[in-house]
């Protein structure tokens, strides 16, 4: 079996995530995503989640592509991660792109995905603010 890997905040949940996950798991035959936690998300990314952990950890879980989802506490826990889940592909998108090359001296493929250009949260936020 071959375990692919990914790592985010997903929230609000939209269709450019939905094509990252869909991409990343067509890259192998279980998905894992590393779900930021509310407390990772402010203190590492200075953001505030509208949903919670909990909430966006359920709304991923429903998702097809997704086999797993466990918690991003720290940067630095994607080589545990790798080695833990027995993880042959990590994935991220472009945005990322040479970030995580290191984790190919773990043996594992390194895979930067071409984002969705038009949609992302703060273009949903934006969109909603002028709709009012
Ligand atoms: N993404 C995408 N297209 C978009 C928006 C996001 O392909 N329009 C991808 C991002 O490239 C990322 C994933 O969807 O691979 C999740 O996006 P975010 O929740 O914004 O993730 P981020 O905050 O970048 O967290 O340790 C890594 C970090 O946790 C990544």
């Amino acid at each position: 079996m071959r375990r692919v890997i990914t790592y985010g905040t997903y929230d609000l949940l939209h269709y450019g995530h939905i094509n990252l996950l869909q991409r990343a798991r067509e890259l192998g035959d279980y998905l894992i995503v590393a779900l930021s936690t509310d407390e990772f998300n402010w203190n590492e990314k200075q953001k505030r989640c509208y949903f919670s952990y909990e909430e966006r950890k359920r709304l991923l879980e429903a998702v097809r592509y997704v086999d797993l989802v466990i918690p991003e506490e720290e940067w630095d826990q994607k080589v545990t991660d790798v080695r833990e889940y027995h993880v042959d592909v990590f994935v991220m998108g472009d945005d990322w792109e040479g970030k995580f090359d290191f984790l190919r001296d773990e043996g594992v493929d390194v895979v930067y995905l071409p984002r969705t250009p038009e949609i992302s949260t703060t273009q949903i936020k934006q969109d909603l603010r002028e709709k009012q």
